[in-house]
């Protein structure tokens, strides 16, 4: 093997402005729905969704939000990653995120292709940390 697993988990998988609202936290369901569309990291196994910003998401992936500090931190290893359920959203393309400390959160752009790749991403990251 080329690289040791500490070297691979460093690289950054992908970023990019997602929509995004937390639905429960730590085994509590939150009241209202707030949906952002926010400037979302996934690195080093971790996805990090950054507080909204309309800077953030009119620039997209030229303009890096360097003054915005993250809002959720989600560790993905014990998360599970699935399509939301028609009843926890009206929106289209929307992917649910279980993080290990009981805590949701829905994940959504209108376009399928780009969710998609969030979709593989966010899978392909979960699975690296089950194999450790
Ligand atoms: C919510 C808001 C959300 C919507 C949610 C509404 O209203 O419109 O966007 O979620 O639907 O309750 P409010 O702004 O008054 O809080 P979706 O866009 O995901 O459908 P919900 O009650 O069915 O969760």
């Amino acid at each position: 093997q080329a690289n040791p697993p500490e070297e691979k988990i460093k690289t950054l998988d992908k970023a990019g402005v997602l929509h995004r609202t937390k639905t429960v936290d730590k085994g509590k369901r939150l009241r209202k729905k707030h949906w952002s569309a926010s400037w979302t990291v996934l690195e080093g196994g971790i996805l990090t969704f950054f507080k909204d910003s309309k800077a953030s998401a009119a620039g997209g992936l030229r303009q890096p939000p360097k003054l915005s500090t993250p809002e959720y931190t989600v560790d993905l290893r014990g998360a599970s990653l699935s399509w939301a359920p028609k009843d926890k959203s009206s929106r289209k393309n929307v992917l649910e995120l279980r993080s290990r400390d009981g805590s949701e959160y829905l994940i959504q752009h209108d376009s399928e292709a780009i969710i998609s790749t969030w979709h593989k991403a966010i899978g392909e990251g979960i699975q690296e940390l089950s194999a450790d």
